[in-house]
């Protein structure tokens, strides 16, 4: 959040503060205060003012500079009312060079799931997508794509709903899909240039607006503070590309696939058996019966055990 922004807020969270002790704490023109004072309140902060000054008494729901405020991460939010698809605009920004951008979104009207699937995204989800340039081989990308996913877990899990993650990048809650992720890059072999990884998470949406086994957070739970929901989710994320160490025995943590049979469909094949663990980057085992064969990717179909 720009600078003058964020101590402004950081201000008036505290409580009464009167526009000429912002000025000089800022060393702006009390006229700039009322500038930036009007801007909140224009993204929807209710800043009140009376004679002790203005005050913060309640933030907007959703929004980029509700989710940046109090958010503990290096994280830039770009928010967006609607847009087309927030990976394609993440890969845009990360084209250019910068990181460490979330693009956010209330609606999509082009969202994307893995191989150009559809990815349905009324309004009141949380559509966002994260640009980041990890110094780590093009190999490593997949285990961004498991840090979103426990990160989105844990964030659905702190409202008290059984969210699972179902390899690769599903989160589910008995059996329905709340969230996916997708994750995008571009780099040589040796070195990742930039990476997006998108994560939708069906929020405040009602399931009759998703296709069928979809869920959301307002199905399973009722409507949330998705400002809250969402920090939790880059504090989160954050934290595990920082030590990505910590993210697969997380991620087994979190899992409905370990120990049970599965299909898989790679491009190629269909593999079927029982999951025995992922390895790092995020390579399923499968035992198949007559041999333990490792998949790095493909569409997981979780089976019925055989009597
Ligand atoms: C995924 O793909 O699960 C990745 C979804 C990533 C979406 C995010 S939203 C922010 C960012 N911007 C984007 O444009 N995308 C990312 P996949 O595993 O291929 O699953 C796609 C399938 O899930 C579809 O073919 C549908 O069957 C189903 N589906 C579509 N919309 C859904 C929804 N909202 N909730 C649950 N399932 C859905």
């Amino acid at each position: 959040m720009q600078e003058t922004r964020e101590t402004i807020l950081d201000n008036l969270g505290d409580g009464p503060v009167t526009g000429p002790a912002l000025a000089e704490q800022l060393d702006i023109s009390r006229a700039a205060v009322w500038k930036q004072i009007e801007a909140l309140r224009d993204a929807g902060f209710t800043i009140a003012s009376s004679d002790d000054g203005y005050e913060l008494t309640d933030l907007p729901e959703f929004g980029g500079l509700a989710v940046e405020y109090g958010l503990d991460t290096p994280f830039e939010i770009e928010y967006h009312e609607s847009i087309e698809s927030t990976n394609a605009r993440a890969r845009e920004i990360a084209a250019g060079d910068t990181a460490d951008v979330v693009v956010l979104s209330d609606e999509q009207t082009g969202g994307r799931g893995r191989l150009d699937r559809e990815w349905a995204s009324p309004s009141g989800g949380i559509w966002l997508s994260i640009a980041i340039r990890p110094d780590v081989p093009a190999t490593h990308a997949p285990i961004y794509t498991f840090a979103a996913a426990v990160a989105t877990a844990r964030a659905i899990r702190q409202l008290g709903i059984d969210a699972s993650i179902k390899w690769p990048n599903d989160v589910l809650v008995d059996g329905a899909k709340i969230a996916g992720i997708l994750t995008e890059m571009e780099g040589e072999a040796d070195r990742i240039s930039w990476l997006v990884v998108g994560i939708g998470l069906n929020a405040n949406v009602a399931a009759s607006d998703l296709p069928a086994g979809s869920t959301s957070i307002q199905a399973e739970y009722g409507s949330i503070d998705r400002r809250q929901v969402t920090q939790t989710i880059l504090v989160e994320f954050h934290a595990l590309r920082s030590n990505v160490d910590d993210v697969v025995p997380a991620w087994r943590e979190l899992t409905s696939t370990l120990d049970r049979r599965v299909r898989v469909r790679t491009g190629r094949e269909e593999i079927t058996g029982r999951a025995v663990d992922i390895e790092f980057p995020g390579s399923l085992k499968i035992d198949t019966g007559q041999d333990v064969v490792s998949v790095a990717a493909g569409d997981c179909e979780h089976l019925r055990p055989v009597e």
